[in-house]
């Protein structure tokens, strides 16, 4: 039975109107954040390294993770894991440069202040960008934790979170993808370490602490339903995973997996790349509402009650090398 799709209240079955960035820039307008400290810390950014070459970071990418049986029953029960190593620092520090270049590219410097900025889609547009989403070694660890045979992209997504920025709000995935299957796994792979004082993404657990916060309503014009989240866990003595993340470590999170993050009060973007995948065969909800956002375009042409298939959706894992043997 799918879970999820619940307590959202009448007024938010409509259409997102607007692009994704604007959707983004009214989601963080939903976080409580009164009891932040505001103080910017200076931190240097993240240290030169050697850039892999393209085929250099083709092997790294379709190289597979390995993978334990304690990491799949850790992400089962808690609904999330980090991984430390899916990717190199040198394989970071490509990633970082090139998020960069597509960001400067949209946000002129003098409108990112204390913003959340998000571009999605990149992997149509850059190469090296494609060898991060598309990848092999990234896509198997998603399927393998889903325990699925194969999984499809449901959309890229870097996440520039500017200093000032504050938090993200309590949610899980479920309220955004407007995707009728419980398997569906977001890879979130930062571009540089994450400390504390940079907003690391933060997990309530085990995975079914989101039975404890399922009735609660959505409200779309105030920080109520994080606010109330954040009382309900601690009413409940829920624990919260809220680590640092070390250069080349990330998080894959269940779409019924809550989880927040911390305000930017550092003086570096907390840059990361998100890849969300789901199991082939999921077909769209039948009443995306406007917490989806700007869905359509991340599954052009597919109605409400359709397959997820467009040619925006590949299927990433098995890889093409691997379904043509
Ligand atoms: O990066 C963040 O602060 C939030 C990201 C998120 O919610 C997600 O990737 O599902
Ligand atoms: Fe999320």
């Amino acid at each position: 039975m799918l879970v999820g799709q619940n307590a959202l209240s009448e007024d938010l079955n409509q259409h997102w109107e607007q692009d994704n960035q604007a959707w983004w820039d009214w989601y963080v307008t939903l976080a409580d954040n009164k009891d932040n400290a505001t103080n910017i810390i200076d931190i240097p950014p993240i240290q030169h390294l050697d850039m892999p070459s393209d085929s250099e970071l083709g092997v790294e990418l379709s190289t597979p993770y390995k993978l334990t049986k304690d990491h799949k029953l850790a992400f089962r029960r808690d609904g999330f894991i980090r991984l430390p190593n899916v990717l190199s620092p040198a394989a970071v520090f490509r990633l970082r440069k090139e998020l960069i270049r597509l960001l400067n590219k949209t946000f002129p410097e003098n409108n990112k202040a204390n913003r959340f900025l998000s571009l999605e889609m990149m992997w149509i547009e850059s190469p090296i960008i494609r060898q991060y989403v598309l990848s092999p070694r990234i896509a198997k660890i998603s399927a393998d934790l889903l325990s699925v045979k194969s999984v499809r992209l449901y959309h890229d997504n870097a996440l520039s979170k500017e200093p000032g920025c504050g938090r993200t709000p309590w949610h899980y995935d479920d309220h955004h993808f407007p995707l009728e299957t419980n398997d569906v796994v977001t890879a979130w792979m930062p571009a540089q370490p994450v400390p504390l004082s940079m907003g690391p993404l933060s997990f309530a657990k085990p995975l079914n602490v989101f039975n404890l916060v399922k009735n609660i309503t959505f409200n779309k014009n105030d920080t109520s339903y994080d606010k109330k989240v954040t009382e309900i866990f601690k009413a409940n003595n829920v624990s919260i995973d809220s680590k640092p993340f070390g250069i080349g470590e990330a998080s894959f999170h269940h779409n019924l997996s809550f989880h927040t993050a911390g305000n930017n009060r550092t003086s570096q973007s907390r840059i990361v790349l998100a890849n969300t995948y789901f199991a082939d065969g999921a077909r769209v909800v039948k009443e995306p509402t406007m917490v989806s956002g700007d869905w359509q375009k991340f599954i052009p042409g597919a109605d409400p009650g359709g397959v997820v298939a467009s040619e925006f959706n590949p299927v990433c894992w098995p890889s093409i090398k691997k379904r043509r043997v």
